[in-house]
């Protein structure tokens, strides 16, 4: 079997410390992943509320969009083979007492404080990576052939 390269988009919450951001950077790195594109940055309240906007809806979402903005998140683009998944199962379930019953080792499990502040996002399917990783990079990152470093069959 060959599986193709893919990329996620990983972010690091404002609500993680400076400790538990190289914890998760040395996991990240250990598990295989490259990181193609990396930034940390302090989000305005409209790329807060664009970056979110499918939860537009919710009653949480003017809390999310004010966390999402009160300090740095760290952007990281993943590149991996099945990265949208590996990523996921790494950070665990949305919320923290779940993520302790079900998977003790995962990132939120650890560091998480409630299901909002919850350390970590992770692109739930490809289409949002890309969409996602274009809105915070640009549109190079979404370009496939650099995402697996030109290994894609070209049978
Ligand atoms: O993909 P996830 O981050 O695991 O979860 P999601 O896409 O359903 O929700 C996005 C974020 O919104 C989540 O990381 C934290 C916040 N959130 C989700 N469900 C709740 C919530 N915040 C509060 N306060 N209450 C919720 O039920």
């Amino acid at each position: 079997f060959f599986f193709p390269k893919q990329q996620t988009l990983a972010v690091i919450k404002p609500d993680a410390t400076d400790e538990q951001r190289v914890k998760i950077l040395e996991e990240i790195y250990g598990r295989g992943f490259s990181v193609t594109q990396l930034k940390e940055t302090v989000l305005s309240r409209e790329m807060a509320e664009e970056f979110y906007k499918e939860h537009r809806e919710k009653p949480f979402f003017s809390q999310l969009v004010e966390f999402m903005c009160r300090g740095p998140c760290m952007m990281l683009v993943l590149t991996k083979e099945n990265a949208v998944e590996e990523w996921r199962a790494m950070m665990g379930p949305t919320d923290p007492d779940k993520a302790k019953e079900t998977s003790p080792q995962s990132l939120r499990a650890r560091f998480a404080a409630d299901i909002l502040h919850n350390s970590v996002h992770g692109s739930s399917d490809e289409q949002h990576a890309e969409e996602k990783i274009s809105f915070i990079f640009g549109d190079i990152s979404t370009d496939a052939e650099l995402a697996n470093n030109g290994e894609t069959d070209k049978t």
